[in-house]
């Protein structure tokens, strides 16, 4: 086993080092997960990993050998668990929290059933600061022994965890040595006869309760083991074993691993190469990025510091997200003013709503897809309140290598659904600075800002930053046929398409509409007042900008065949109603029908339409 350990560390290690990726995590688990498959039932015993990001070292033993080498490229495996990858998967994850209540699911279904099966939860202890574990936890007495859950504590979040549990648990760690296999005997022997083992069972309780207290977990209803060493075979296996064995109801095993464990260079590293960039197996030495302009992170790191240089309310909030988010390096300029308060988006939301009622400057950086899980959040405490908090929304859009777990598409249209909100979208990182000064300077109510993962286009970054005219866009280049409306950064494919009408004798206006709410209607009506076609472009789902401008357009009437200019021809262009598989973001915007070649294709195909298309349809 221990071999088969150390093998399967290495070719990890050898894999991620090809493709990139999530290391840390998997090094961490590489013993649990030997010890799970050799004693859980798997696949009938519903294995469930929080995050998926660590389900690496899962995926090589689970039939996926010979694809690792593709994970995270276009038509390879997921970065994360994906059901339809594998019977072993049996639920997908990519964001955290989820497991103890899939588990939980799994476990009753079964009992109604009357099948054995259990539902085993895996979850971090960065993912253990989230609500949605508790709430679960809450409800687990109904599934009885068939749910399992082990709480792999390497004090890690992606940044060192943060909070009050995080302490209890190293408390809880360094109050009681790992269990004795002796000690492991008296305390889940199954050889007692019931009556007897329940009796030693309640005693050991209550002596532990009068000496330190209950673990919170056993005050939840579980019965808790632990701490065990997750690196230890010879306590995983038996510790596992009598959990597989007894009766009990639902259980916590608290394990203790090291993130990073077996790699000297990841051990070493702060992060503990949570996620890396191919690298050298030998040196460690990550593969440089190919530079260029700046990231649009770090725009905004620096272009918030500098408003919070001017400004003593300006505050900012990261849940769990300190470096992915810039927010590092504004904690380092301002620690009393910047509150990384755990994998806890709702929370966090609701706490700047708190912040802004009482006359702060709120900046909540979450990313798009995370943000999603405190949509309540933001309509009752944010919206309906009409609070001034400031969303700075990273990694807007299509996003790579993550795929469809991790995509931004929605942020706009769940935002500019909701009265009060104004709703912004960088054009390039020039933009971005102006956002985050308007965002600064706006008290009226919600205000987000949108602006995607990796480097900007490298545009001149303003000196001084100016104020938005909120609800106003500008336009970019002027023509006279065809106006293409950009929201965001597909702004230079809407450039590139110009030329390419130009070329073709389609005279073309673009407009970079910065707000896809409240919209600039007098910029979009001229348009449509004056010009054959217009496109809108975005990198968002249906329902968001395309949505508004074509409501716009009927609400007005301007498409109406009796109207000003009966005939105008709207398209919308947005991404495609399906959840995209992750490739490289280039090839996402080709296959969502979003680059240059397909703006102009749009266009001279709703040109066709006019002529040839519609006396087809008509006769
Ligand atoms: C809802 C949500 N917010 C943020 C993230 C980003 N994220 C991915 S892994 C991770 C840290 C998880 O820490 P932990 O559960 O302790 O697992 P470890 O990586 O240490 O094994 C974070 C914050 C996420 N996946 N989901």
């Amino acid at each position: 086993m221990r071999q088969f350990a150390d093998e399967l560390r290495a070719e990890m290690i050898d894999t991620v080092g090809t493709t990139g990726g999530h290391l840390g995590s998997g090094l961490g688990v590489v013993e649990l997960t030997v010890a799970m498959h050799y004693v859980f039932n798997t696949p009938d015993d519903r294995l469930i990993w929080d995050v998926g990001h660590q389900a690496y070292p899962h995926k090589i033993i689970t039939g996926r050998r010979d694809r690792i080498r593709t994970l995270r490229q276009a038509g390879g495996l997921s970065g994360f668990t994906k059901r339809s990858e594998s019977e072993y998967d049996p639920f997908g994850a990519a964001h955290s929290s989820t497991s103890i209540s899939a588990a939980l699911g799994f476990a009753v279904a079964n009992k109604l059933a009357d099948k054995s099966g259990r539902g085993i939860a895996v979850i971090g202890d960065g993912a253990m600061s989230a609500g949605m574990a508790y709430e679960a936890m809450n409800n687990a007495e109904q599934a009885g022994n068939r749910l399992v859950v082990i709480l792999n504590d390497n004090d890690m979040s992606i940044a060192p965890p943060v909070g009050g549990l995080s302490a209890y648990l190293a408390r809880l760690v360094s109050s009681r040595p790992f269990l004795s296999i002796r000690e492991l005997a008296r305390k889940i022997s199954r050889k007692l006869p019931e009556s007897l083992h329940k009796a030693a069972h309640k005693a050991d309780e209550y002596a532990r309760g009068m000496a330190m207290g209950g673990t919170l977990f056993e005050e939840l209803g579980f019965y808790y083991v632990g701490p065990i060493d997750g690196h230890n075979l010879d306590q995983l296996i038996p510790v596992l074993e009598n959990i597989r064995d007894a009766d009990e109801g639902p259980c916590l095993i608290h394990v203790v691993t090291q993130k990073g464990k077996g790699y000297a260079p990841a051990e070493a590293s702060a992060d503990k190469y949570h996620g890396v960039q191919k690298f050298d197996v030998i040196t460690g030495e990550q593969a440089k990025s190919a530079g260029g302009p700046p990231s649009y992170t770090s725009v905004f790191s620096k272009a918030l510091i500098a408003e919070a240089g001017r400004d003593e309310k300006v505050c900012a909030i990261t849940a769990a997200m300190p470096s992915g988010t810039g927010l590092d390096k504004f904690a380092a300029a301002f620690p009393e003013r910047s509150f990384d308060v755990g994998i806890a988006e709702q929370h966090g939301v609701t706490f700047a709503a708190g912040l802004a009622a009482q006359g702060m400057r709120p900046f909540c950086a979450i990313y798009s897809t995370f943000l999603q899980r405190a949509f309540d959040q933001v309509v009752h405490d944010v919206a309906i309140q009409n609070l001034p908090v400031r969303f700075a929304i990273d990694r807007a859009g299509l996003v790579g290598a993550d795929g469809a777990t991790h995509a931004g598409s929605f942020d706009i249209t769940y935002l500019t659904t909701l009265p009060n909100f104004v709703v912004m979208a960088a054009a390039d990182e020039a933009e971005l600075v102006h956002m985050t000064h308007t965002a600064a300077m706006y008290d009226e109510g919600p205000i987000a800002f949108r602006y995607p993962r990796g480097n900007g286009t490298g545009a001149a970054l303003p000196e001084t930053p100016e104020f938005l005219e909120i609800g106003k866009g500008r336009i970019v280049r002027e023509g006279t046929k065809v106006g293409l409306l950009s929201l965001g950064t597909r702004l230079a494919e809407a450039l590139k398409a110009a030329e390419q009408l130009e070329s073709k004798g389609l005279s073309t206006t673009v407009a970079d509409l910065r707000f896809a709410k409240p919209l600039d209607t007098d910029l979009i009506r001229s348009l449509m007042l004056s010009h054959e076609v217009v496109v809108t472009i975005e990198e968002g789902s249906i329902g968001g900008l395309g949505a508004h401008v074509l409501t716009l357009a009927s609400d007005e009437g301007l498409t109406d065949p009796d109207s000003a200019n009966g005939g105008l021809k709207i398209r919308t262009m947005r991404l495609p109603d399906i959840f995209q598989d992750q490739d490289k973001p280039d090839n996402q915007y080709d296959q969502a029908g979003l680059n240059a070649p397909q703006i102009v294709e749009a266009v001279l195909k709703a040109l066709r339409h006019n002529s040839a298309g519609v006396q087809e349809a008509r006769a």
